[in-house]
């Protein structure tokens, strides 16, 4: 059995990971920061599979140290917690210092204090991949970075709004292969770099904050609040939550996948594509849903369909993800935020 700590596990994303790695007989302890955030997860697994260790502050460069010692001890770390929003006060407080503190404190931590851990896996972000300059019709891959530097991370323009949170990944995940440079620890890093997540939250996630920027959209779409005007489209890429949660496990598992960093995407979406695909699968929900032309406009690709495109065969043919479709995660994620009580069905 491979014990597992996972960070964020009351998290969008990190739910999903728990419950995969329980799914695949893994014993798992995961952070909260409080544990009133763990009562409804505890009610869903037994207590011999799924633990909990309290973690305050991630940006407490020693906030890990207590967190990765476990008795039996741990196999692996996935680090998957990371603040995820665009409201921003103190980009280096609120932002920066968090993640980045907390991908290098966990990195440190682990090497102090858990020797028995060979695989290490980070979740970092699209965000970290994403180079403004790029032309169009750049194809995307792991192979690309973001420039961004500590330095260029005090220009305003660089940390304002979803560029902060961009630069947060970007300078966390490189302060963590540089971590692994100079440290040279007993494990391997993994770090994978999702687009845009979609798909289901996981049942015991029921408060309004599982919504959060990933699903705010779908939210928007059901409730009829984009009925008149469907919103930008706002990304190039997406991918379902339960392809990322599986590329962590298989990222632990599979010993080619060590040392590398995986671009994860099912491809290119737009606003009209999730409208028009809610619109198929759940004819009763239409007339809240934006339509005519006029309203889908803004959320339509550019004239000429999607102006970049992507290349995801590392994380296909090393780690063996097969992408969900556009289809089945739309009609998941619907019926999950309709079954947590998400806008009424
Ligand atoms: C984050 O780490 C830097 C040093 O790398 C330190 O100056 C800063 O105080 C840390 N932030 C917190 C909140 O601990
Ligand atoms: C896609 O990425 C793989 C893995 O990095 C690489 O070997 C291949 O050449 C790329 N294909 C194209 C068409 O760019
Ligand atoms: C779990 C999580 O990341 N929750 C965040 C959702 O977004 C709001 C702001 O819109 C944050 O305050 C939450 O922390």
């Amino acid at each position: 059995m491979t014990r597992a700590l996972v960070t964020g596990g009351t998290g969008f994303l990190g739910a999903a990971v728990v419950d995969i790695l329980l799914a695949r007989g893994y014993h798992v302890v995961t952070t909260v920061r409080t544990l009133e955030k763990a009562q409804d997860m505890r009610t869903h697994f037994s207590s011999d599979k799924l633990d909990f260790v309290i973690v305050e502050d991630i940006a407490k460069l020693d906030a890990f140290d207590k967190a990765v010692v476990n008795d039996p001890p741990f196999d692996a770390v996935i680090h998957t917690a990371s603040p995820f929003h665009y409201t921003i006060n103190n980009i280096k407080k609120d932002m920066i210092d968090p993640a980045v503190n907390g991908t290098v404190g966990i990195l440190n931590s682990v090497k102090k204090y858990a020797p028995t851990v060979k695989r290490v896996v980070i979740t970092s972000s699209f965000a970290a991949m994403v180079d403004v300059n790029k032309a169009v019709g750049w194809k995307w891959s792991e192979r690309d970075w973001n420039p961004v530097t500590w330095e260029t991370a005090e220009d305003p323009t660089n940390s304002a709004g979803q560029a902060g949170y961009r630069t947060s990944k970007a300078l966390a995940e490189k302060a963590a292969w540089e971590f692994m440079e100079k440290e040279k620890p007993g494990f391997t890093l993994t770090t994978l770099n999702p687009s845009l997540i979609f798909g289901p939250v996981q049942p015991w996630l029921r408060s309004l904050d599982v919504i959060n920027t990933s699903n705010e959209r779908f939210r928007d779409f059901i409730s009829g609040a984009a009925r008149e005007k469907c919103p930008p489209t706002g990304s190039l890429f997406w991918v379902d939550v339960r392809d990322v949660a599986l590329a962590h496990a298989l990222a632990v598992e599979k010993p080619q996948s060590a040392g590398k960093r995986y671009f994860l995407t099912a491809g290119n979406f737009c606003n009209r594509d999730v409208v028009e695909t809610i619109a198929e699968s759940f004819p009763e929900l239409k007339d809240r849903l934006p339509s005519g032309d006029k309203a889908l406009e803004e959320g339509s690709y550019p004239p000429g369909g999607p102006k970049y495109g992507y290349n995801n065969s590392a994380s296909r043919n090393d780690l063996g993800l097969e992408y969900r479709s556009l289809k089945e995660s739309v009609a998941d994620t619907v019926k999950s935020l309709q079954a947590v009580g998400i806008a009424a069905q």
